[in-house]
């Protein structure tokens, strides 16, 4: 199996890189003009986010064909030169696989809707009266999953938005036609996948109303997804293939079957509990400030979990459904740089494999739209409107998407302090951060000390010192609230690793820890400040030492 302990993977949004040839949209040759500067950072692979034909509802992850580019992003040689291009870098592809569900615009769909039966069966469609919903379950971007289709006297199932049909797994035909596409994409020299919510495709063998929740229980983790999972890696031979699965509200157990390397299913899982540490009551649309408790225990609980049983994390704080790390757990105003160089710390020093997200290692912000009409994404219009309805007033609800928005991830990349922070020759199609001209790839190129510079030596640090890819991690007690230390330790090396996460300075006893056994290795000040069994950790610093 290759090896993945030792690799950083970056994550590109296209749509929002790099415009090649100034329609305002990114697109693949405009990856390819950028590889140079990813060869500069060190990255490993390249996780794109879907470019297939869609409609693009859900920007690509409606899919409506997934062997074909879509032309927004490029043509197929394009694609070809961008994986031969990647390679002479030593950089692996990796695909966005969106099997839950397919675009209505899908021919597979659209040939049920003619009726054929063949295909009415690679969905999950309820014959059923217009007035009765089947289930009372809701969408994940609001609104009930289910959606009446008149002339066939019957619902289907969309978990996601209702031009994004749930496929039917339990059918033999769908998982065939799911293999070759695989088959199809690794034999093009794709390196790696990431399944997008991959474990919602096993769905309950009884459909019935949800009296406790929006219905994700019945869904999440399903009777049958360890055994599709299996079946689909095994035919599809993805033996050498790094493959990364986005899962929505899972457990540790089920992680850690997804990603021990006995169970043959994936290489790794992304999981989502410790982004929703400043949601109140679990709501994503209630503001609250980050409860930095239950992040460390998370974490822990994560950490040892899959360490113990085997299994694999992938670990990150960004994507492109997420709001940006620095202006949500750090001060993008007060310690901007401290607070992102902390966060990058934090992460790539855990067990588990780093994905940066586009943009994240410049410590790029949030977006801060303060209209409406600045909005793209289905999900932040669909709420807004759910929000007022709801009796919240705009400016609250403004608030609040300012907050929680995907958009916040989607603005273009900031290359440069130049006309569209270099982005592109036209209007993007989203609006660029205010920021940009003091925050971009150009300028952080010039900074010694820039937050770039540090992202670059990170992952260098993970090639030099192996304790960081395959060490085992302790967490030293909790002392002080907004300490997070842990250690990383093989049989050659050993890590201690302390964070403060606050804005606020935090004095460490450090009795028990030894120091004079190790030596400074990495931090965000420029000097360390100890005393005599006593360690002050001034806002948002992180030191990073290594045992002498
Ligand atoms: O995301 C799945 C997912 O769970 C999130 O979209 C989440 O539900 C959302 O942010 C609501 O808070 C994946 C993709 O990453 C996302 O971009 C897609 O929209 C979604 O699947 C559907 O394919
Ligand atoms: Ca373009």
């Amino acid at each position: 199996m290759t090896n993945f302990h030792n690799k950083v993977i970056y994550q590109i949004y296209p749509k929002s890189f790099m415009d090649s040839n100034g329609d305002g949209i990114g697109d693949l040759r405009g990856i390819i003009e950028k590889l140079d500067y990813l060869k500069y950072l060190g990255v490993d692979y390249i996780w794109m986010t879907p470019f297939f034909v869609s409609p693009q509802n859900d920007n690509g992850y409606d899919v409506a064909d997934y062997r074909s580019i879509d032309p927004v992003f490029g043509t197929m040689e394009d694609l070809d030169e961008l994986i031969e291009e990647a390679d002479k870098r030593g950089i692996g592809l990796m695909l966005d696989m969106v099997f839950n569900h397919t675009s209505t615009q899908h021919e597979w769909f659209q040939r049920a809707l003619k009726g054929e039966k063949e295909y009415i069966d690679y969905y999950i469609f309820k014959d059923g009266d217009p007035q009765y919903l089947p289930t009372n379950w809701e969408s994940k971007f609001g609104g009930p999953t289910w959606e009446y289709v008149p002339h066939l006297g019957k619902w289907y199932l969309h978990l996601f938005d209702s031009t994004q049909a749930d496929l039917n797994w339990e059918n033999p035909k769908v998982r065939e036609e799911l293999k070759s596409i695989l088959r199809f994409w690794k034999e093009k020299g794709i390196k790696g996948f990431r399944f997008d919510v991959i474990n919602l495709i096993s769905k309950p063998k009884v459909f019935e109303n949800d009296m406790e929740g929006d219905g994700r229980r019945f869904y999440t983790d399903g009777p049958l997804v360890h055994e599709f999972l299996k079946e689909l890696m095994e035919d599809a031979e993805m033996k050498d293939i790094v493959t990364v699965g986005e899962m929505s509200s899972t457990s540790i157990d089920n992680c850690i079957r997804y990603s021990n390397p006995a169970e043959k299913e994936l290489s790794m899982c992304f999981n989502f509990h410790h982004l929703k540490i400043d949601y109140k009551n679990g709501e994503k649309w209630e503001l609250m400030p980050p409860d930095i408790h239950s992040l460390k225990e998370l974490f822990k609980q994560w950490q040892l979990g899959m360490q113990d049983n085997g299994g694999w994390n992938a670990v990150f704080w960004c994507n492109h459904d997420q709001p940006r790390i620095v202006s949500r757990l750090g001060d993008d105003k007060n310690y901007w740089k401290e607070s992102a160089k902390l966060l990058a710390t934090t992460i790539h020093l855990l067990r588990g494999t780093p994905y940066i997200y586009q943009g994240e290692e410049l410590g790029m912000t949030n977006s801060y739209f303060s209209d409406i009409s600045q909005y793209r994404d289905v999900e932040s219009l669909n709420y807004y409107e759910i929000l007022l309805h709801k009796g919240k007033s705009k400016e609250e609800a403004l608030q609040i998407l300012a907050a929680r928005s995907r958009d916040n991830s989607r603005t273009p990349m900031q290359w440069s302090d130049g006309k569209h922070a270099g982005f592109s020759e036209s209007q993007p199609w989203i609006g660029v951060t205010g920021n940009y001209k003091s925050i971009n790839v150009e300028s952080e190129i010039e900074d010694e000390d820039s937050i770039l510079k540090y992202y670059k030596k990170l992952i260098q640090l993970r090639k030099e010192k192996s304790v960081i890819a395959d060490g085992r991690i302790e967490f030293l007690p909790e002392e002080e609230i907004n300490l997070f230390a842990y250690r990383r330790q093989n049989e050659t090396e050993e890590l201690l690793v302390l964070n403060n996460l606050s804005g606020e300075s935090l004095t460490l006893d450090t009795s028990k820890l030894e120091l004079s056994h190790y030596k400074y290795l990495l931090g965000n000040y420029e000097d360390i400040k100890s005393q005599e069994k006593q360690l002050l950790l001034r806002p948002f610093e992180t030191i990073v030492l290594e045992r002498k």
